[in-house]
């Protein structure tokens, strides 16, 4: 919090404060230096940015990135709080879906009836007495569970060696050995990325070809298994092969005697797939989550006691039980009249295509023509996949580039505006945990002082609010602490809100029969009374809806489709780079702090690399390596082990962003080189894992990374000249917001 990256106060970049109607040199941005400005001057300036996109090109032109909501865990997140004043002045663009699981939550609403990525696993002590097996598919919860969406209480790292005490078998499938199968001592059975499809079917193929799937189960509780079948034999109209153990293996890289093996053990044994997200961030991802359904079901498994499916072992300690309490909610977004919509990832596709139609899950929608972004609590410069396609995009396309940041991270940086947020210990707010379990309510108070001229969130967005008029819808008239003891009494729980916020934390209680909860056990019980919410009401091995679509990369069975990069089409000596999300941080957060040193190699992200190309390429650990592409050029720090499998390198996401004369990122952010080509037509998802590159040793570094230094601030030249009074803000906003003000509150001023 007291980082040197700290905002300390609203900044202006240099040319867009010249001249913020005119040229503004947008090709400068994230190259030259800031302005400090006061705060009066810097929200007078967003408002008219935002009114002048509005007159100009109506609110759909105004596109907010602050998808997700990562960077707070209180009930006053940014990205609400954003949603809430642009639904105010006649709404905005924003993102739907997210990066997360942005292709199986289109896609298996379809297949199993919920998205499966963001919900409930079944219960531990169900595991720890019935599971034989955990097959982790990229699936990494001792990593990607140390962080949640709200808050982590890591009980699952006790349970989960209770149940390797129990004798519980751990097969890992991943390119990398994981913390997680450190931890519970996995077998790790590689695999070549992008390509557990094969896997999967191929032993869907071995089992149905020795008699060993369950025909009854298929009858009961499935559809399409007859449309699927003549996939697997190679009697599909596609003319695609038999999916033989035998053409697995040249696909994956393992053995066809172990894909035999896993099969038979996985038929004989009470087995639970734990799929990671990671596999479908990936192109054709919607078929991965997919075909292991499908073979689990063919098994008989889904919805009996600890084996089955799950997508969300890794996320939100799946497995805690669940305590059903009502957990507190902060002020809603409201209403959003724009419709317009981009998918998370779509980011730079909208930018240059304003206009373009584009199909997902089934309908047709078209991309705004946005001209102004507002991002907070979020780093869109990082996360977003090809950044130097954002950068052209953005350059193309963006007037007005607004961050709401307590840190210089990579979107304030290359920021029109910034405006300095304080961070979460500056400010009052409630929380709770954890995102599955619901068994606390956490009170976040402020403990330390606001740093520099911050503000919290809240406060940005009403002072916008006041601006443009709508103060009294934003606040309804109440303050912060109003709001948090409302929400926490909206809970009904029994210790008075004063107690709690002195205690700072209450505790849920997690009925009895929760412990023993079993995901698609209602299912599994009475199909008939439970129905899953697929159009058939069963688990579809084909799938009617996605045929009626008619995508032309997204079949309606799961098929192995080859990713358009991958070792098995990328030129010798080129890498398959996976972006696993980092073990001590939260993405981008924390990039800049001294916990990087923990991980670091001459101040660089590091890169996991496998002992056999690192000895090709003659790099040893501590060295400085270069990957690059079409795409970009990143410098990272070589980590070379046993741990990660020949032609894979692994490259935490999330750094922040230098570049040198050479274009090349001096930190090693990922996605310098990544793609941002769509998942597919169904979902339009990310694709982040499916990324190819070439691989050296670094000779040629121009200097230390610079990614963590401040940008450079320099004085203004004279006054600002803004005379704000007669910019008018609140009379233009009326105007935009339109005759019909829906919105309205009675008393607002
Ligand atoms: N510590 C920490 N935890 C986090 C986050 C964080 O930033 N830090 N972020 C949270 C968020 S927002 C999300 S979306 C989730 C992400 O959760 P996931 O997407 O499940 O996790 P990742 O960390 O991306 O990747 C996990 C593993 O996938 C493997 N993998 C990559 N590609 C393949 C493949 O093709 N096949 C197989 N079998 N394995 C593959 C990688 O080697 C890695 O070990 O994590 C959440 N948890
Ligand atoms: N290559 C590759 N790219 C990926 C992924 C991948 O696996 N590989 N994963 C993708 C996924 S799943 C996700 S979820 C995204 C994550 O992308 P983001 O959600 O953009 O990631 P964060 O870095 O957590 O960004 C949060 C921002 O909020 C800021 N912040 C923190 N606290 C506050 C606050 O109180 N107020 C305000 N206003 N700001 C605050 C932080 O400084 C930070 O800049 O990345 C995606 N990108
Ligand atoms: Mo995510």
């Amino acid at each position: 919090v007291y980082s040197k990256t700290r905002v300390k106060y609203p900044m202006v970049r240099r040319s867009y404060l010249a001249n913020p109607k005119g040229d503004t040199r947008r090709d400068l941005r994230g190259k030259e230096p800031f302005v400090r400005v006061s705060w009066d001057e810097a929200l007078a300036l967003t408002a008219d940015a935002i009114l002048r996109t509005a007159e100009k090109y109506g609110n759909e032109a105004l596109f907010s990135s602050s998808y997700g909501g990562w960077s707070h865990a209180g009930l006053l997140r940014p990205q609400v709080l954003q949603g809430r004043l642009f639904g105010l002045i006649g709404g905005h663009s924003v993102t739907t879906g997210d990066y997360s699981g942005g292709a199986s939550q289109v896609s298996l609403p379809h297949i199993i009836g919920d998205m499966e990525v963001y919900s409930p696993q079944t219960s531990w002590e169900v595991m720890a007495e019935h599971t034989q097996v955990m097959v982790w598919v990229g699936c990494d919860p001792f990593k990607n569970n140390r962080i949640e969406y709200t808050v982590a209480d890591h009980q699952m790292v006790p349970r989960w060696k209770q149940i390797k005490e129990r004798g519980v078998q751990f097969i890992s499938i991943n390119p990398q050995y994981t913390p997680t199968d450190e931890a519970l001592g996995s077998e790790w059975v590689k695999i070549v990325p992008n390509t557990d499809t094969a896997l999967f079917l191929a032993m869907a193929y071995h089992v149905y070809s020795t008699g060993k799937h369950d025909r009854a189960y298929l009858d009961k509780y499935t559809v399409g298994f007859d449309k699927f079948l003549p996939y697997l034999l190679g009697q599909d109209a596609d003319g695609s092969p038999p999916k033989t153990p035998e053409w697995a293996a040249k696909i994956t890289g393992i053995p066809a005697g172990k894909i035999v093996e896993m099969a038979n053990l996985f038929a004989s044994k009470r087995t639970q797939f734990a799929g990671a997200w990671s596999l479908q961030r990936a192109h054709h991802g919607e078929m991965t989550h997919w075909a292991i359904i499908n073979f689990a079901a063919m098994l008989g498994k889904i919805g009996k006691p600890g084996e089955g499916v799950g997508f969300s072992w890794h996320y939100g300690n799946g497995g805690m039980p669940q305590s059903n309490a009502i957990v507190p909610v902060g002020l809603s977004q409201g209403r959003n009249p724009v419709k317009a919509r981009c998918p998370a990832s779509r980011i730079s596709e909208m930018l240059l295509n304003p206009g373009k139609t584009y199909v997902r899950d089934g309908a047709t929608h078209t991309y705004p023509n946005a001209k102004l972004i507002y991002n907070a609590g979020n780093n869109f410069m990082s996360h977003q996949q090809d950044t130097n396609e954002l950068l052209r995009a953005m350059n193309q396309q963006v007037d007005t580039v607004i961050c709401q940041d307590p840190w210089w991270c990579a979107s304030s940086r290359f920021a029109d505006i910034v405006l300095p947020a304080t961070s979460a210990l500056e400010r009052n707010d409630i929380s709770y945990g954890g995102t599955y379990s619901n068994d606390k309510i956490y009170a976040m108070r402020q403990v330390i002082a606001t740093y520099g001229e911050s503000l919290d969130d809240f406060e940005i967005f009403r002072r916008l609010a006041a601006l443009l008029g709508v103060e009294y819808g934003f606040t309804e008239g109440q303050t912060v602490m109003q709001i948090l003891e409302n929400a926490y009494k909206a809970t009904g729980h029994k210790v008075p809100f004063a107690e709690f916020w002195s205690k700072g934390l209450v505790t849920m209680p997690i009925p009895t029969e929760m412990r023993r909860w079993v995901r698609h056990g209602d299912f599994h019980a009475d199909p008939v009374k439970n129905k899953l919410h697929t159009q058939s009401g069963k688990i579809e091995l084909y799938c009617s809806q996605i045929a009626s679509f008619k995508i032309p990369d997204c079949p309606p069975i799961p098929k192995y489709l080859e990713p358009a990069e991958f070792l098995g089409n990328a030129q010798p000596g080129q890498v398959h780079v996976v972006s696993p999300h980092p073990y001590n941080r939260v993405h981008s957060q924390m990039a800049q702090a001294d916990v990087r040193f923990e991980q670091n190699v001459k101040g660089r992200q590091h890169i996991r690399i496998s002992v056999e190309d690192a000895q090709a390429k003659g790099i040893v650990s501590g060295d400085l390596v270069e990957l690059y592409n079409g795409r970009g050029r990143l410098i990272a720090g070589a980590v070379v082990t046993d741990q990660i499998m020949k032609g894979v390198v692994s490259l935490e996401e999330g750094n922040w962003i230098s570049l040198d004369s050479k274009g090349r990122c001096n930190s090693g952010a990922i996605n310098i080189i990544t793609s941002s080509r769509a998942s597919s037509g169904l979902s339009q998802a990310t694709t982040a894992n499916t990324c190819i590159a070439s691989l050296k040793k670094c000779l040629d570094a121009e200097g230390e990374n610079r990614a963590y230094e401040p940008p450079a601030v320099t004085n203004r030249a004279g006054k600002l000249g803004l005379n704000i009074g007669a910019m008018k803000l609140t009379e233009r906003a009326q105007k935009i917001k339109g005759a019909t003000l829906a919105t309205m509150v009675p008393g607002e001023k």
